[in-house]
């Protein structure tokens, strides 16, 4: 296995040569996303564009659907809800399929949509996605960030590196037998330097304090937490992220 990080989906190759590609975005997309299918969703389908959310959702019975819908870190009006993993209850979720668009973590999920194997990771699942990787070996991975409007973003990179760090520590091999990239080695020291206190390094990234700023500091606390779901979003057909069986 070889990782290659790339810290936003601009930063990420055209042509797409991954055997596996996961997507990132920390605060709080995939976050968001595991917790959806943790609670009972059938399926998440992801949207860069509202318009067209709200087209293709039309096609679902509106007590089978949710909408989600964020831009600049705020619920979109007429939709159902914004983009808070702690708004996603079983109650809520339970048989529906969830339509979302947010700023950033659906275009990365949209930019590796081409590849063989497509996965979304948070700290929450890590270790989902670290038994995945582990079991299948694939041999070329992409990690993207989401990052906020082409910037790069701490706890995408942090979260890249705990990903690495995990497999390396499972597999008892080196990381320099696994580092595919620079920006890969850059994440794993990164973790390394943050492990026992991601919620203080959520409080110096950007996106951290745009969110504290929104009173969401439930939601940093949610997503700074490793391990915590055994979840692993799939993609089963363009667009359509599922629980991994
Ligand atoms: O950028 C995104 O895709 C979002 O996850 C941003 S927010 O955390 O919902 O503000």
């Amino acid at each position: 296995m070889k990782f290659s990080v790339f810290h936003t989906p601009e930063l990420t190759p055209i042509q797409n040569a991954a055997d596996c590609a996961i997507a990132i975005d920390v605060l709080r997309a995939t976050s968001t996303i595991v917790t959806a299918l943790s609670a009972g969703a059938d399926a998440v389908h992801v949207f860069s564009d509202m318009e067209k959310l709200v087209h293709e959702s039309e096609s679902v019975l509106p007590e089978k659907r949710l909408r989600a819908g964020e831009r600049g870190g705020s619920k979109v009006a007429g939709c159902d809800l914004g983009n808070s993993p702690l708004d996603c209850t079983p109650e809520l979720m339970g048989g529906k399929q969830l339509f979302i668009s947010t700023t950033n973590g659906t275009r990365a999920l949209q930019k590796i949509q081409a590849s063989p194997s497509v996965l979304a990771a948070a700290l929450i699942n890590r270790h989902a996605v670290v038994d995945y990787l582990v079991e299948h070996q694939p041999e070329a991975v992409w990690i993207v960030g989401a990052g906020w409007e082409g910037s790069f973003a701490l706890e995408d990179t942090v979260c890249a590196g705990a990903i690495v760090q995990s497999v390396a520590d499972r597999l008892g091999c080196s990381l320099e037998e696994l580092v595919g990239n620079d920006e890969t080695v850059g994440a794993v020291a990164l973790y390394q330097r943050w492990q026992d206190d991601l919620l203080g390094l959520l409080h110096h990234a950007s996106h951290g304090k745009r969110l504290l700023r929104l009173h969401c500091l439930e939601d940093l606390k949610y997503c700074s937490t490793l391990d915590t779901l055994n979840v692993l979003p799939i993609q089963s057909e363009i667009g359509t992220l599922v629980k991994h069986a």
